[in-house]
């Protein structure tokens, strides 16, 4: 388990969050600073900070999640592929110390993404 982080405190619902999907195990909200329309992120409720860290069950659990609302998260903004990505460490980008799978929307041309 790693240190309190703001996606604890989503888990909590001691901030609030645009909560698309839930489990026992993960949530997906609404990325608050998105590369694209839909841009969502998909976290284990517990907070490990690394993908390293999870364990078998949870991994499952999170990519199951990502299985589910990808192509839901692709049809409701009408995007023609998705980026399914992780920063994993500080030197890849990650700023929140627990494990957040970004689905981001991409389309024809955008030259975007995580
Ligand atoms: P990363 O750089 O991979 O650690 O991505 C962190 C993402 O988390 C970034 O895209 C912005 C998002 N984020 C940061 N704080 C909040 C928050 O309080 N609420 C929501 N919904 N997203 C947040």
């Amino acid at each position: 388990m790693s240190e309190e982080t703001i996606f604890d405190k989503i888990v909590a619902g001691e901030i609030p969050a645009r909560t698309v999907h839930e489990t026992d195990t993960t949530l997906a909200f609404l990325d608050a600073n998105p590369l694209a329309p839909g841009h969502t992120l998909v976290i284990p409720k517990e907070g490990y900070e690394r993908v390293r860290d999870l364990p078998a069950s949870l991994s499952a659990d999170l990519f199951a999640a990502v299985h589910e609302l990808t192509p839901r998260i692709e049809a409701a903004v009408d995007a023609d592929a998705i980026t399914i990505g992780i920063n994993d460490g500080p030197a890849a980008g990650q700023e929140i110390p627990h494990v957040h799978v970004h689905i981001v929307p991409r389309f024809e041309g955008d030259g975007g993404g995580p």
